[in-house]
């Protein structure tokens, strides 16, 4: 039975990829951070019965903590995925993020060259390596251009990978990871800010959503699907750095009309710029506002991946389209507030 460590096992991707592993047959170990409240919430179903994930305290930014870990799980492989992982907050702990995302990454590959070199390592790269758009689409060749705190602090953590890959011949992978979403995301990213967003309208919570830059473009995949590459990318003969993406890229405010229209209201554009509602086409309700809270000081504009290598090389593909992302979510959210359309 082969056994696996996942740092960030109580996120979004953590959770996925824990229930993948278990079904795999692996032995799954979890590194959890000690909160004050529940954070558990989205790995409970995979804390009991007989295939069940094994957690343990500790920290990225904590050094002992990570070698201890190895040193008594003997993982096999190690999936590095705990990060602060928004762009936007990013902007506002810079060093927090770096510290955790950046240096981290460096403790974790250091711990592994000392404690088992043997060790195969996944680090969660990220298309917002991309930034400023070089190139459309964005394959393993374009060059980079982080525009935030979050992405310069994942551009080290894409090299010391290489790099240790390259120094020490560790078996250190990269997953260049375009936008991947689910109804386990994070409430503040902007895919299910919307999906909760529509399920507090329609149970009168509130009025109406309030959104950054509608024109902001994102390659957006289904975390379900992305968990596979993830695995796969560990289970070749030579380790390697691979874009994970869908090839097709929409805009916030498709994203936003198309959750709209999931619960049969269909949106209208008006004004310009901070001044820009999203109305109710039938009864006219204004039921989108955009606020300058929710832009960032640099944006990035537009992703677009290109996953041939990962199609290729690893035999992956996604499954489920942005359409169905849109309705599987929207679902969700409606169905978790009590609210049945039918
Ligand atoms: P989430 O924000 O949902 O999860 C992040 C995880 O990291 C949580 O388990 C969190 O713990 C943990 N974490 C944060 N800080 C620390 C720390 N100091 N020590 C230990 N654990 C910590 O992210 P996702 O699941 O969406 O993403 C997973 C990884 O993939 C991240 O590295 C992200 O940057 C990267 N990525 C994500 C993409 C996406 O579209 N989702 C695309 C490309 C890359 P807690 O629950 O306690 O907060
Ligand atoms: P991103 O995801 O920054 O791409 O990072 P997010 O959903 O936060 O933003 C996507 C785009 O939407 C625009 N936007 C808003 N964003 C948020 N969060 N809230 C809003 O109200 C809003 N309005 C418009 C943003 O400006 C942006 O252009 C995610 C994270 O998972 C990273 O960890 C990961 O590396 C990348 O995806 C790939």
């Amino acid at each position: 039975m082969k056994r696996a460590l996942i740092t960030g096992i109580t996120g979004q991707d953590g959770s996925y990829l824990a229930e993948f592993l278990l079904e795999k047959g692996y032995e799954v170990h979890g590194l959890i951070r000690r909160s004050s409240i529940d954070n558990t919430e989205r790995i409970n179903h995979l804390l009991n019965g007989p295939r069940k994930v094994t957690l343990h305290y500790g920290d990225m930014t904590d050094a002992g903590s990570l070698s201890r870990l190895l040193y008594s799980i003997e993982p096999d492989e190690v999936y590095n995925l705990a990060a602060q992982s928004h762009v936007k907050i990013s902007f506002d702990m810079p060093k927090f993020t770096a510290d955790v995302n950046a240096i981290g990454t460096l403790t974790l590959l250091e711990s592994i060259r000392e404690v088992n070199p043997d060790i195969k390592f996944y680090q969660a790269s990220s298309s917002e390596l991309f930034g400023k758009v070089r190139e459309i689409p964005q394959n393993e060749n374009t060059p980079f251009y982080p525009r935030s705190p979050y992405a310069v602090s994942k551009l080290y953590a894409y090299w010391i990978t290489v790099n240790y890959r390259e120094a020490y011949n560790l078996f250190a992978c990269n997953g260049i990871l375009f936008n991947h979403e689910s109804p386990r995301r994070g409430k503040n990213f902007v895919t299910r800010k919307i999906t909760t967003g529509i399920a507090d309208i329609l149970a009168g919570k509130t009025d109406c959503l309030y959104l950054g830059n509608l024109d902001a473009k994102r390659d957006w995949g289904y975390a379900g699907d992305y968990v596979e590459a993830i695995w796969l990318i560990l289970q070749q003969d030579k380790p390697d750095d691979y874009v994970v993406a869908t090839g097709e890229t929409h805009t916030v405010r498709e994203f936003c009309e198309l959750a709209f229209r999931n619960v049969g209201i269909n949106l209208a554009w008006q004004g310009e710029g901070l001044n820009e509602i999203g109305v109710d086409k039938d009864t006219g309700r204004v039921l989108v506002r955009v606020s300058s809270e929710f832009f960032r000081p640099s944006e990035v504009d537009l992703l677009l991946g290109d996953p041939t290598k990962a199609k290729t090389k690893l035999g992956w593909q996604p499954r489920v389209s942005f359409e169905k992302l849109v309705e599987m979510m929207v679902r969700s959210d409606l169905q978790a507030a009590g609210i049945n359309l039918s």
